[in-house]
């Protein structure tokens, strides 16, 4: 990793401002805007990726422990995973990247974000169209009654229960687990139909979350990554931004 001199971040900068201006010119026209979005864009709030450094917790692997079987094995360990990732996220704000996405909203008919992400920051940073394709933590849902809250209780007793005495599990999709089927309908119906898809923070791992951006660019439209790294998506792009989501969107206010 070169030194981060003033050299580079001038670099950097520079290639910021001229990638931006081209998807500004493209967002003047566009009517209808999809934002597929996940862990980047809320790492500048100081939420760790999944994939990143500080992604593993007691040296297990989200995918460890977002799992059926690894809830029905220990319940009380999946439950501390969450309730350690619902205290951080306790004194977490959104970050510059969801307060722009927020405001650009207001500029198009359509606006919708797809975001991968469960920690609602879109939500608590103005989003009005904001489709969680793999839950939020802040729900629970019981295996009992199927019941379905908002909790927003840190810390948590763990396991929780539901008034019917049922286990109470996050709301979020684990791996292995179909995503819920109208939200994954809107999502693919706001892929087709945009003209401009911006694809913030997100490795392209997870499917079928990603598939989303193939439909969308199958459908005709302009692709925009925002991300420090290439991802699995990266070739499919017309525009890659290769900065973080907290410097480049304010950019394309
Ligand atoms: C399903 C909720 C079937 C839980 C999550 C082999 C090949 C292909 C697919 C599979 C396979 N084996 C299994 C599968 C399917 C599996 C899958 O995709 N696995 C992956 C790991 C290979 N998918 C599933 O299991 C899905 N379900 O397929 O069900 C089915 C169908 C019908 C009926 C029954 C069953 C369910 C997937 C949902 C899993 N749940 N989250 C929780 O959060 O606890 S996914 C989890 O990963 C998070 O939601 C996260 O958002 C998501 C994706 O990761 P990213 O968001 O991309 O995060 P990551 O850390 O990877 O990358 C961060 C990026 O940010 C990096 O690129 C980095 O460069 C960038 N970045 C860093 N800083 C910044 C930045 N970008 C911008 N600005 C910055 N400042
Ligand atoms: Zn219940």
């Amino acid at each position: 990793m070169l030194r981060d001199t003033g050299e580079e971040r001038l670099k950097e900068g520079v290639v910021i401002k001229k990638e931006a201006a081209k998807v500004k010119e493209r967002l003047e026209g566009a009517r209808n805007i999809a934002v597929l979005t996940g862990a980047g864009v809320s790492a500048e709030s100081g939420v760790p990726t999944f994939r990143g450094e500080g992604g593993l917790w007691k040296n297990f692997r989200a995918e460890e422990l977002a799992t059926p079987e690894a809830f029905k094995k220990d319940p009380a360990l999946v439950w501390e995973f969450y309730d350690f990732r619902r205290q951080t996220l306790s004194r977490i704000r959104p970050n510059p990247a969801h307060y722009a996405l927020a405001r650009l909203s207001e500029r198009f008919e359509n606006f919708t974000v797809i975001t991968q992400n469960v920690d609602g920051l879109h939500t608590l940073a103005g989003s009005k169209t904001v489709l969680e394709l793999h839950g939020n933590i802040w729900r629970v849902r019981c295996l009992e009654c199927g019941g379905v809250s908002e909790n927003r209780v840190v810390p948590i007793n763990t396991p929780p229960r539901c008034n019917c005495g049922g286990l109470l599990r996050p709301d979020v999709v684990w791996f292995g687990e179909a995503l819920p089927e109208e939200t994954f309908q809107k999502a693919l119906r706001a892929a087709e139909k945009c003209e401009i898809m911006l694809v913030v923070g997100t490795s392209g791992v997870v499917q079928p979350a990603m598939s989303l951006a193939v439909a969308a660019k199958s459908n005709g439209a302009f692709l925009v990554e925002i991300n420090p790294d290439p991802g699995l998506l990266s070739h499919i792009m017309d525009v890659v931004i290769p900065a973080g989501a907290g410097k480049t969107l304010p950019e394309l206010l």
